[in-house]
């Protein structure tokens, strides 16, 4: 792995270089290919592959609305008639049964809160009826997720590990043979599951993980060794999606290498072992556990997708949970969010009520912001993926890295409000903060899903750009894909085409013109700055993570914009009783976000943060190669 994605670059001859272009699943060339190769015609004429989403579309400086406008309404009467059914008795189950203080101190979910969750279905939110679950979609499971985390976010780890990840695979990319036999079981909690990726040596890396499964000699099983850490359930699920590297030979070259499968795995299969449970500093209730495996026998029809597909299969489990994330701690910062204001409408200070201080009345309107936004795209990446589009991974990384750094932000700060009360374990919120500091680690760390939205979107506008480019070997032939380019560009460097500015003007309420202005430009500032990135950066741009994290910030920022303003616009519309504070929280977000989007654009390119960068860099390579700080103590003892 070169800096952690190993994304394969091609470079465009010099001559006609305008940029780089990156493999993507539908346009893939080698190096080697690249560098002497010149563009045979059907690849000239080949499209390149064509998303729909919003996000990556923001890396072309284009405005595709039809995954973020309108604001997803997915739910039909009959759905949201279920999920009513469903809400209030789990809303009472947390608020009279359950005791997160008891689970955290016991660092357990007691047995009996386990059964009550099994007979509430709680284990197969996802699962269809036919096959013992609730049948929910992804919009209803959210809103109960989100009540989980209101609540208990140990007990949301022990629900999420067993169905966001632990059983996905097979619901999404199980045979159905493979749903028949194992999600009943695992719809009712009657087995518990587990998601196995992790290893000593693999992390964020994951696609370098060393368990190994072999093919018996009879071809009817595989043989299964390695080991796997930090599991979410690891010490009592019976049923695990594995990932281990499987021998498999390219039809093509007749090599044989090792490429990573995914298998269905039972504890009963025999071989499988576990730690005792982790010690943790949150989310204790949840069992984390080593797994081991020996010499485990796994039929062939226990594969998971195909045989040396598993890298892909993981991610697609990974990409279809995070939403959950997002939806689970927006429910986590509600409750915050009700403890400080309940404290700051009450507490007496100086003679008067704190919520009266600009001091404190910031730090609320922020946190409820920090919500709105948070909410807001949870839901739409649900609704999206309900409404069917595919291409939502980038969307859900931004929701996850929002998410999870929205809410330590305002559980730190409700603290902050509720100052020495907020600090005692009464309060019930330090849990909560311990609870939330994995958010940032686990299911892919923020820095690795920052770098995963920059270099997914770039690859996106590679493609695009070498299409232009072996267009230009043939311009004849090629006038319609040139003259496209072309205008476009003219276009924007005139500031015409419909503006790129009002791109937003017939999605958004006019009461938003403003924001929704800042919303367009901060498109195509994204768009202006990819492209001149990729010209001077050429393929080191992989590289350049100081860049390339400026970039995703800018782009989660941008993407957030859009996303509220889509919702504000729909509660204008239904004259949602919320509606005027809906307005004045998507301003005061609109009105910062464009500030910083700019701030991180112009950090992509001013030549001060670019020399910042390298000085950071050596600074940051003397304290490792010194061991620790490299500065002596100001009275050099
Ligand atoms: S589980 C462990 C979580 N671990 C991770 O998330 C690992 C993070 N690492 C990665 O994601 C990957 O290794 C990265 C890829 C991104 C670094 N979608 O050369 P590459 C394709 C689709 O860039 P690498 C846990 O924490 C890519 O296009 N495709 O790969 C438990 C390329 O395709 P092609 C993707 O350099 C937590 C190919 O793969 C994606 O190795 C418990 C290779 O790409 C993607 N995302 O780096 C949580 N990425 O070859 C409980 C790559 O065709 C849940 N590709 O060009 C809590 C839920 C909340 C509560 C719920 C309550 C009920």
């Amino acid at each position: 792995m070169v800096v952690y994605l190993k994304r394969k670059l091609i470079i465009i001859p010099e001559k006609c270089r305008t940029t780089v272009a990156f493999s993507t699943h539908g346009v893939r060339l080698s190096q080697a290919q690249a560098k002497t190769e010149a563009p045979k015609p059907d690849r000239m004429n080949k499209t390149p592959p064509e998303s729909k989403s919003y996000a990556v579309n923001m890396f072309r400086g284009n405005v595709v609305p039809e995954q973020c406008f309108p604001y997803p309404d997915v739910l039909s009467p009959d759905q949201h008639e279920t999920l009513e059914m469903l809400v209030s008795p789990t809303e009472k189950f947390f608020a009279e049964v359950n005791d997160p203080a008891k689970n955290d101190a016991l660092e357990k979910v007691p047995d009996d809160i386990m059964e009550n969750l099994k007979e509430m279905g709680a284990f197969g939110l996802q699962v269809p009826t036919e096959l013992n679950g609730v049948g929910l979609n992804n919009t209803q499971y959210a809103r109960l997720v989100e009540v989980v985390g209101a609540n208990d976010l140990g007990i949301g780890i022990t629900l999420g590990a067993h169905q966001s990840i632990g059983f996905k695979g097979i619901l999404i990319s199980g045979n159905p043979e493979q749903k028949k036999k194992y999600l009943p079981d695992v719809a009712t909690g009657t087995k518990i599951a587990a998601f196995c990726l992790t290893e000593p040596g693999s992390g964020s890396d994951a696609a370098s993980i060393k368990s190994r499964a072999v093919l018996s000699s009879d071809g009817t099983h595989y043989i299964l060794n390695g080991s796997k850490i930090w599991i979410s359930n690891g010490g009592i699920a019976e049923i695990m999606t594995v990932f281990a590297q499987t021998p498999v030979k390219d039809p093509k070259t007749g090599v044989t290498k090792d490429k990573v499968t995914a298998f269905i795995v039972e504890r009963a299969f025999g071989g499988v072992s576990h730690s005792k449970p982790e010690r943790k500093m949150g989310i204790k209730a949840s069992n984390t556990a080593e797994v081991y495996y020996e010499d485990v026998k796994i039929p062939v029809e226990n594969v998971l997708g195909e045989v040396g597909e598993g890298f892909k299969v993981a991610m697609n489990i990974l990409n279809n949970g995070r939403f959950g994330m997002g939806a689970a701690l927006s429910g986590t910062m509600r409750s915050a969010i009700l403890k400080a204001s309940d404290f700051a409408a009450n507490r007496l200070q100086f003679g008067r009520k704190i919520e009266t201080f600009g001091a404190i009345q910031e730090k609320i309107a922020r946190m409820a912001i920090k919500h709105y936004v948070t909410e807001s795209i949870a839901y739409m990446v649900a609704g999206n993926m309900d409404r069917g589009f595919t291409d939502y991974q980038v969307e859900a990384a931004i929701s996850k890295i929002y998410a999870s750094e929205a809410a330590w932000w305002v559980v730190d700060e409700a603290i902050q409000v509720m100052g020495g009360m907020g600090f005692m374990k009464d309060a019930g919120l330090e849990r909560v903060l311990r609870d939330l500091r994995i958010f940032r680690i686990f299911e892919g760390t923020n820095d690795i899903l920052r770098l995963f939205i920059a270099l997914t979107g770039i690859q996106y506008v590679g493609a695009h750009l070498r299409q232009l480019q072996a267009a230009f070997k043939n311009p004849a032939g090629n006038i319609g894909v040139i003259f496209g380019e072309a205008s476009k560009r003219a276009f924007k460097s005139v500031g015409l085409g419909g503006g790129k500015s009002k791109a937003l003007e017939p999605h958004v309420h006019s009461s938003l013109s403003t924001q929704a202005e800042y919303a367009s430009e901060a498109v195509e500032l994204i768009g202006q700055a990819v492209e001149a990135i990729l010209m001077k950066h050429g393929k080191n741009i992989i590289e350049e993570q100081f860049v390339l994290n400026r970039l995703a910030e800018a782009v989660i920022d941008t993407y957030a914009m859009a996303v509220v303003l889509s919702r504000a616009s729909r509660s204008i519309e239904r004259k949602l009783d919320s509606v005027d504070h809906e307005i004045l929280m998507t301003k005061v977000f609109c009105n910062e976000a464009i500030g910083r989007v700019r701030s991180n654009i112009n950090g992509m390119k001013a030549s001060s943060s670019i020399e910042n960068y390298k000085i950071m860099s050596q600074i940051s390579q003397t304290i490792c190669k010194t061991g620790g700080v490299a500065h002596v103590n100001p009275l050099g003892i």
